[in-house]
């Protein structure tokens, strides 16, 4: 008698079949996805090893923001531009660890339709404690006039987001997409070197149970936030159901496991950092996609961050991202509680000049 054998669905042929409902698809986006998820795979192996390789600890050079890299950042970021550098479906590419555009080397064709945006390994700091890390993708389709990219290809608002994914290297490998067709995540079984889709149409479950900020910067905060995780505490006059703290430090972690659970994640802008720490392009934009797509929203506290221009690179955003609700509510205490003080401190961020 012939075992049976459990249906198992690579990424692959997930890929491949979402594209099946697009008969118009060139299959130019799923070998951009193919190659994703390759990427991934050899990260993941890197990052597994890191201990025993000796690859952990800091190079000399720091990136364009001023953070010294670790040595996994600059693997994870040369395997992600080398995988789609020659392929001829990659029209530019961006790294959040180079100040300027990557271009795709003179000797390949740069006349592809599709632009590539990645945080090769975002909360790299964490790798030296055992900390899950991830990456980030964005893709967007080429919009300037000409065969090689430019910075205005970059430059698109979140809603334009052809797809998004990302990878968490955690207790074990998984990687998350959207194409704009629900979000599907994958968990690598090392044994055979695949992506098995384990999490099918994932939702983000409400009520939300987790709030994850960094509370140790509740002294910058603004006095709409400050009551905001008042209310999430249950400590205002509503008292309501306290939601439980959780905060890992690892923006893709500690999304992962709200979009899992629910809840809300919130980097805001504070005295100290009016526009928060993380980034438009690179962070924001991709997870934001990915939480709608899952039924949830994502805004800088005052609108939806996919409406949003960038108009730098580099550009950092204030970020609530989670349950619709929850993020609704953010929104509502800052419009309530900061708008003179946002006039003040941060004219960018009132209503008034919102996306
Ligand atoms: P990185 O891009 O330099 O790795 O920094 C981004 C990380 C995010 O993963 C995380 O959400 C955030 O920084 C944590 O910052 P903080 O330590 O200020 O709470
Ligand atoms: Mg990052």
């Amino acid at each position: 008698m012939v075992p049976s054998i459990p249906q198992l669905m690579t990424i692959e042929r997930h890929i491949l079949e979402q594209q099946h409902r697009h008969p118009e698809a060139t299959g130019a986006l799923t070998g951009l996805l193919y190659d994703i998820a390759l990427a991934a795979k050899l990260i993941s192996k890197e990052t597994t090893r890191a201990g025993i390789a000796n690859v952990l600890g800091a190079t000399d050079s720091a990136n364009v923001h001023g953070e010294v890299q670790q040595k996994l950042d600059v693997y994870a970021d040369s395997v992600i531009f080398r995988m789609n550098d020659h392929t001829g479906r990659v029209c530019v590419m961006a790294s959040e660890e180079h100040d300027d555009l990557l271009h795709i080397p003179e000797h390949h064709s740069s006349s592809g339709h599709y632009v590539l945006i990645y945080d090769p390994l975002d909360g790299s700091s964490n790798i030296d404690v055992n900390v899950s890390i991830g990456t980030i993708f964005a893709i967007h389709r080429k919009v300037s006039p000409g065969e090689r990219g430019t910075l205005e290809d970059v430059l698109q608002s979140g809603d334009r987001l052809v797809a998004a994914a990302y990878v968490i290297y955690g207790s074990s490998t998984m990687l998350v997409y959207s194409t704009g067709q629900g979000v599907h995540g994958f968990t690598l079984d090392p044994s055979v070197g695949e992506f098995l889709l384990s999490h099918p149409d994932i939702r983000i479950p409400s009520p939300g149970r987790y709030y994850s900020v960094n509370q140790g910067y509740e002294k910058y905060w603004t006095p709409g936030v400050r009551r905001y995780v008042k209310w999430l505490q249950g400590l205002d006059d509503e008292g309501r159901e306290p939601l439980a703290g959780r905060y890992i430090g690892s923006l893709v972690a500690d999304f992962h496991r709200n979009l899992l659970r629910g809840g809300i994640f919130l980097y805001p802008g504070d005295m100290k950092r009016p526009e928060g720490k993380l980034r438009l392009t690179y962070e924001a934009q991709p997870l934001a996609f990915i939480a709608a797509q899952a039924g949830g929203y994502a805004s800088d506290g005052v609108g939806d961050i996919l409406a949003l221009q960038p108009t730098d690179l580099h550009q950092r955003v204030p970020l609530f991202i989670g349950n619709r609700d929850l993020v609704e509510k953010a929104e509502w205490f800052l419009k309530t509680y900061d708008q003179d003080y946002l006039a003040t401190y941060m004219p960018h961020r009132t209503t008034a000049t919102a996306v």
